[in-house]
């Protein structure tokens, strides 16, 4: 958790000199989402399609360091030479198997992956993360329905950060909890807490060892907070201040801490973890702004329209 937040403390820094261009979205105070799913899954084999808001599932599921600032800073060395971005990077080999800046699109492409694991005998299972605004897009709903008739072996996880961009959740829908939606397309759902790493596993293991074994999908909903704006430059002008208190007072890695001191870990002990982490990221920020930026006269390589 802590390596993702100190990537997007310097992915922050980088943009605000305009080292990275174009428009970044920070997952700050969801991080327990990310450690706690990537952590119940076989990234050998499974795939996981997050949003644009995609930097901690990237990192969750162990792509270098290196290759996404590389990414986010148009480097040849980039994940995806440079080309992908924040918002839409890719690491297959990580299980990572692409984000989608188009809100939901995410959740059809991911029961494709999971029609085509009925066939290729891989076993995979497919997880596709969105946020609470997304659930209430067709194609969510198309997606959902489909899996459901079909028993496939898909994940639906939804990110309740209780704003859909600048939008309060609950202005935009009419049921308290939105795993309740899994009823109706005939699978479970449940809600867990977002902000805890190992309820979130739990909740994802299950539904993976179920999906593995032919019961079809789930849909997880994990309650959480961002504690940074929508994007950069966002002032956040629909949110009280109570309410960023709040979810600062509870955010994952300040949550964690508390508990590893009350289990008897020292301070010291802590902070030199920290620092570690702090250096490993700076170096590998460093080493990406070093290196050679991507190729202009392949631009056009790896395009389809
Ligand atoms: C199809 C589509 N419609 C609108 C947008 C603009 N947009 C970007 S993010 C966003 C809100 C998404 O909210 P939510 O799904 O809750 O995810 P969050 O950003 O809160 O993580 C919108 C409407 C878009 N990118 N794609």
């Amino acid at each position: 958790m802590v390596r993702i937040r100190y990537f997007e403390e310097e992915v922050l820094r980088l943009r605000l000199a305009n080292e990275i261009v174009g428009s970044v979205h920070l997952c700050n105070g969801q991080e327990a989402v990310y450690v706690g799913a990537t952590g119940a899954l076989d990234l050998s084999r499974d795939a996981v399609f997050p949003t644009y808001r995609g930097h901690g599932w990237a990192i969750g599921c162990g792509v270098p360091l290196d290759a996404l600032f590389a990414e986010l800073l148009g480097r040849e060395s980039g994940t995806n030479g440079g080309r992908g971005g924040s918002a839409y990077l890719s690491s297959p080999d990580h299980g990572m198997y692409g984000e989608n800046s188009i809100v939901g699109a995410g959740a059809p492409i991911a029961v494709g992956s999971a029609i085509a694991a009925r066939f290729d005998g891989s076993g995979r299972v497919s997880l596709v993360a969105f946020g609470e605004g997304a659930m209430n897009q067709g194609a969510v709903h198309e997606a959902m329905n489909f899996a459901g008739a079909k028993k496939l072996p898909v994940i639906f996880l939804v990110e309740n950060n209780t704003f859909a961009e600048m939008t309060v959740t609950e202005s935009m829908i009419g049921i308290e909890r939105l795993s309740d939606r899994a009823t109706a397309y005939g699978f479970d759902g449940l809600q867990v807490d977002g902000n805890s790493p190992d309820a979130v596993r739990g909740a994802v293991r299950s539904a993976v060892s179920r999906a593995r074994t032919g019961e079809g999908p789930a849909l997880i909903e994990v309650m959480t907070q961002r504690i940074v704006g929508h994007y950069i430059g966002d002032v956040q002008h629909y949110r009280s201040k109570e309410d960023q208190e709040r979810a600062l007072a509870d955010e994952p890695i300040a949550r964690a801490i508390g508990e590893l001191r009350s289990n008897g870990m020292s301070q010291e002990e802590i902070d030199r973890i920290l620092a570690e982490i702090s250096d490993e990221v700076r170096t590998a920020s460093a080493r990406a702004l070093n290196s050679p930026i991507a190729d202009i006269t392949t631009v056009s390589e790896h395009l389809y329209a």
